[in-house]
């Protein structure tokens, strides 16, 4: 007779194919044995260890459902989103470094981009050996990409590319910025390679969040691309939002993933620490409160997978993404912070990881798509009236 397992209330486990689970079983074992060690002093120090990229790589985490072809592990969205779960436990900003390498500059290149393309970027870029980044968002209100600033003009053999691009997650390390701009009012997509004249990535300091990322600015002075640098195949708005609904849905895993590392800490904690002469785990109220954080990281992952089956069958539709991104990532954050509360004071030393947790969450609570923002592409569907 099965009995109950509190670590995976819903049994996920019986509903995972044979190569989900060995890819998960991968993510998991990599992130705990060599991202935990180093997040602690990487969050203090703001650093990011450029070599996550090529271990990663070599593992197949980067762009993993892309076929092998073009250097992809070929797996599906589910797999996909067991590695967010994974790597995102261990730190939002390693998570943030996969799913913009993967579903935001991969991705693109792969669905929108010319063979050439995907010879030159592709290979590189899943073994980790080139980075990327994706310059949407702009200084003055990043929740309405709409209204970018950044225009290219017709050149010469090319196109000029002015503007510039705010909270850039790995600009300052990137090997090749796709940079959305707009050509005679329409957005198209740019990859822009280090070394343009005219290109500088600075460094964003001081971030009170997603320390272990690297964060910058793109300033684009007149920078001249290559006619065969822009992406061929997408004009619009659908581009950029297509490898957002990619990124959403991992994040929907990962914001999970944290705020299950947060529930395990918080058990852990619990069962150990005595306070008038009890375990507080042995407290009604801190059970009730983990008993909350089990039900929500439970459905939390029930939705997420439902989602990923939906995209492996070609039959999802980005409100769903919307949805599960929005409420995964609103439940971890507020996970996180009770997590933090149990741990007492421990709880906002780096030692006890909850707190970067929760500082973690601010960003991707806000980053693709703030809360109240999907909260709006659900309300016009329901409603049917623009409330932007
Ligand atoms: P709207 O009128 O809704 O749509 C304009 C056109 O875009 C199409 N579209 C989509 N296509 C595919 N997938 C989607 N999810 C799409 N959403 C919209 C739409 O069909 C339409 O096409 P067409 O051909 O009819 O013109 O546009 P709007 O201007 O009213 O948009 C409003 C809103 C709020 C939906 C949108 O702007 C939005 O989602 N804002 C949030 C911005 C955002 O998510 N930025 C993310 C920046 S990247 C980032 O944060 C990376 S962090 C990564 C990390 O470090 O992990
Ligand atoms: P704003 O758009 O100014 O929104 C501020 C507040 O207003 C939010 O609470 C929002 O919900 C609310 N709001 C907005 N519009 C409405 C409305 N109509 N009605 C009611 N409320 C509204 N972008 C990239 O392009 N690439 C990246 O790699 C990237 N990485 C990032 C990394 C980090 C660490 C961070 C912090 C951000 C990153 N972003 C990136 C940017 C991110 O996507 C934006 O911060 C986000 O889209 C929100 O834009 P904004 O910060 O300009 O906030």
């Amino acid at each position: 007779a099965k009995t109950f397992d509190w670590e995976d209330p819903l049994d996920m486990k019986s509903r995972l194919s044979e190569e989900e689970t060995m890819v998960w079983d991968a993510a998991r074992s990599y992130a705990r044995e060599k991202l935990l060690p180093r997040v602690v002093s990487a969050y203090a120090e703001e650093r990011f260890d450029r070599e996550i990229m090529t271990e990663m790589g070599a593992l197949g985490f980067l762009g993993p459902t892309l076929p092998e072809e073009y250097g992809g592990a070929g797996v599906n969205h589910v797999a996909y989103g067991l590695i967010a779960r994974e790597i995102e436990a261990i730190d939002s900003g390693y998570r943030s470094a996969m799913s913009v390498q993967s579903s935001l500059v991969m991705y693109p290149i792969y669905a929108f981009g010319s063979e050439e393309q995907k010879r030159k970027y592709l290979p590189g870029m899943a073994k980790g050996e080139i980075i990327g980044c994706f310059g949407l968002t702009e200084a003055d209100g990043g929740s309405d990409p709409a209204s970018m600033r950044t225009v290219a003009r017709k050149a010469p053999g090319g196109y000029t590319l002015s503007g510039s691009k705010m909270w850039i997650s790995n600009s300052p390390i990137c090997d090749v910025a796709l940079v959305w701009a707009k050509l005679d009012g329409v957005i198209r997509g740019f990859l822009v390679d280090r070394g343009s004249e005219g290109f500088e990535t600075p460094k964003i300091q001081n971030k009170l969040s997603l320390r272990a990322s690297i964060t910058g600015e793109i300033a684009l002075a007149d920078v001249f691309v290559p006619e065969d640098q822009m992406l061929p195949n997408v004009s619009g708005l659908r581009g950029p939002f297509s490898c957002l609904n990619k990124a959403r849905y991992g994040i929907s895993w990962g914001a999970m993933g944290a705020a299950e590392f947060c529930l395990h800490a918080s058990r852990d904690y619990t069962k150990t620490r005595s306070v008038f002469g009890k375990p507080l785990a042995a407290r009604q109220l801190v059970q009730k409160k983990l008993a909350d954080m089990q039900t929500e990281i439970a459905l939390g992952f029930e939705g997420s997978l439902a989602l990923g089956r939906l995209l492996d069958q070609g039959a999802w539709v980005p409100e769903a993404i919307s949805l599960m991104k929005r409420n995964n990532c609103g439940k971890a954050l507020a996970i996180a912070r009770e997590a933090r509360d149990i741990h007492g004071g421990n709880g906002i030393s780096g030692e006890y990881h909850v707190m970067r947790h929760a500082a973690n969450l601010e960003t991707v609570n806000t980053y693709e798509g703030a809360h109240d923002v999907h909260a709006l592409i659900l309300g016009r569907a329901i409603t049917g009236e623009n409330a932007f």
